[in-house]
């Protein structure tokens, strides 16, 4: 599998100003495009790893060497998480659809949805991610270090919020909380509900 930076899908200052251009740049065009060269580095003459998705190297991390492991999960982590990550963001984004009906009956309303999800994002010590996933049909809300995917422990994400600095320092410095309480304007809710609809197929 050839593994490439994926388009954006929108202007840089799209999301402005929950997500200040500058941020969406370097993030995209630097921070992702890193997570793949090292990714692509660390297969280099596995045929068998290489013939796979990201998606499916970090879903079966077992199936990596232990020597290159680490590299793959960080690294094919990386890449897989920001390919999620930038097509879920949009602005004015109506909070509707299969996904929103499924938070209100299981999590009770998109208010105890946001309390939980934001905990999971302050409260994730250091780098990592905020989750809402899929698992055996059920949501679920969790948050993972580093460039852990969900998709590793057999759930399937449909909204995540990257809390490493690189994704707000520019904007909200150390204020992560600010930068988690602007995430909620720019959740696009039709792409969510298309992941969910996936996941409970
Ligand atoms: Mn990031």
């Amino acid at each position: 599998m050839p593994h490439t930076l994926p388009e954006l899908g929108y202007s840089f200052d799209a999301l402005e100003p929950f997500i200040d251009a500058r941020t969406m740049e370097i993030h995209h065009d630097k921070h992702h495009q890193a997570y793949i060269t090292k990714l692509v580095d660390a297969i280099k003459g596995n045929a068998e790893l290489e013939k796979k998705s990201a998606e499916q190297l970090v879903s079966d991390l077992n199936a990596v060497p232990e020597n290159i492991r680490t590299a793959v999960r960080n690294h094919g982590g990386g890449h897989v998480n920001h390919s999620f990550f930038w097509p879920i963001l949009k602005k004015d984004v109506t909070f509707a659809g299969p996904a929103a009906d499924a938070i209100t009956k299981e999590l009770g309303g998109f208010d105890q949805f946001k309390a939980k999800f934001t905990a999971a994002a302050v409260g994730q010590f250091g780098s990592g991610w905020a989750w809402l996933v899929v698992k055996d049909g059920k949501l679920e809300i969790m948050s993972t270090p580093n460039q852990d995917s969900p998709l590793s422990q057999g759930k399937t994400p449909i909204v995540g919020i990257d809390v490493w600095e690189h994704a707000y320092y520019l904007k909200y410095q150390n204020k992560r909380p600010d930068y988690v309480e602007a995430f909620f304007n720019v959740i696009n809710w039709e792409k969510v509900g298309e992941l969910y609809t996936a996941a409970t197929k």
